[in-house]
């Protein structure tokens, strides 16, 4: 890492923001000022989750969203202030959200960037006071400045995310996010109402013993992912599963490990979201020396051809990366189930 990139542990954010945005002569502070107003937007969903179980406003809102999931009210809170931020910040021209089923136009033609965004990942976790969070990527956008945003703006290969992070709503509230220059992990202080640089230039393990996985899934997953899964018991490695992707992603940059979400009979795309989840770990978790595929493709190479589409995902240390790609491509085993 370029020592000029450095800044001390405890640096605030909005100044660790304005130094980094410094050291580019042209840039315009619109990016900058848009990761700001995503970390308000954060700041206010963290209260909003802090305060879910006093006033009762956990729950489903009784309707749901475009994957034909429940809507948690939660989600619906989180979904209204990121794009009311954006929004109002007016760097943005467009956004994809989780929770909504087209392309949103902010409204602000000028607006130089595109966002997708899952507001509230891991919603199911909600109710029951477990670690969720929120997933983001910034795009520049393609179409002419001043024109109404388009689908191909937001419909963009993920290795052209200018910024990608996530805010973790854990036992501490922590925003990690990168803009290609290193990952860099802050953590909220409640009591000042600001977030402090507490991990500076994150890093993976390049192997660990952790492996994260719903093995309740796996009469459903192909021959070679049960392969695998066996190595990794065979190998006696710790399982972690949270079931919120954030949070299992989270452990596993701190600790090293593999997330896996492969096809399975059911969802033979898996079931994470490309545009909203996929992508912004791929570019967080490469920045960090980890790695991130579907199985064959690296997700950050996978041209989108949906706002909502799906894809199996294998992300961590790399060598945990390298060994179930070995497996998933092992001839000799039984050919796959799915
Ligand atoms: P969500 O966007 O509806 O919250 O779904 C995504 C979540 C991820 O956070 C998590 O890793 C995964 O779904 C858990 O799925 P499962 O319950 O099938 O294990
Ligand atoms: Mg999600």
């Amino acid at each position: 890492m370029n020592e000029q990139l450095a800044a001390p542990v405890g640096t605030a954010l909005d100044r660790f923001i304005h130094q980094k945005q410094e050291q580019f002569p042209f840039a315009t502070g619109e990016l900058s000022q848009l990761l700001r107003d995503i970390a308000l937007a954060g700041k206010i969903v963290n209260r909003e989750i802090n305060r879910a179980g006093l006033i009762n406003i956990t729950g489903s809102h009784g309707i749901q969203n475009v994957q034909g999931e429940e809507q948690q009210k939660l989600d619906v809170i989180a979904n209204v202030r990121f794009i009311r931020a954006l929004r109002n910040g007016g760097e943005v021209c467009g956004i994809i959200s989780e929770e909504e089923d087209e392309l949103i136009d902010t409204g602000k033609p000028e607006g130089k960037y595109v966002v997708a965004i899952d507001p509230l990942d891991g919603s199911s976790n909600i109710d029951v006071n477990v670690s969720i969070g929120t997933i983001f990527s910034i795009y520049r956008r393609l179409s002419e400045q001043g024109t109404p945003v388009q689908e191909r703006d937001v419909l963009q290969v993920g290795n052209k995310q200018v910024a990608a992070g996530y805010l973790l709503y854990g036992s501490s509230t922590m925003l990690v996010y990168t803009t290609g220059y290193g990952v860099h992990g802050f953590t909220y202080e409640p009591s000042l109402g600001e977030f402090f640089l507490s991990h500076p230039n994150m890093t993976i393990p390049t192997s660990s013993n952790i492996y994260s996985c719903n093995e309740g899934n796996s009469r459903e997953f192909p021959a070679e992912v049960n392969a695998y899964l066996d190595y990794c018991k065979d190998k006696k490695y710790s399982a972690r599963y949270i079931g919120s992707l954030v949070a299992d992603f989270h452990r596993n940059l701190l600790k090293g490990g593999i997330y896996l979400y492969p096809s399975t009979k059911k969802a033979p795309q898996g079931k994470l979201r490309l545009m909203y989840e996929c992508n912004a770990l791929a570019y967080i978790v490469e920045q960090a020396g980890g790695k991130a595929t579907d199985g064959s493709r690296r997700i950050l190479d996978i041209e989108p051809t949906e706002l909502h589409e799906r894809c199996p995902l294998y992300i961590g240390s790399e060598e945990m990366v390298d060994k179930v790609e070995e497996f998933l491509h092992k001839e000799q085993l039984e050919p796959s189930l799915v």
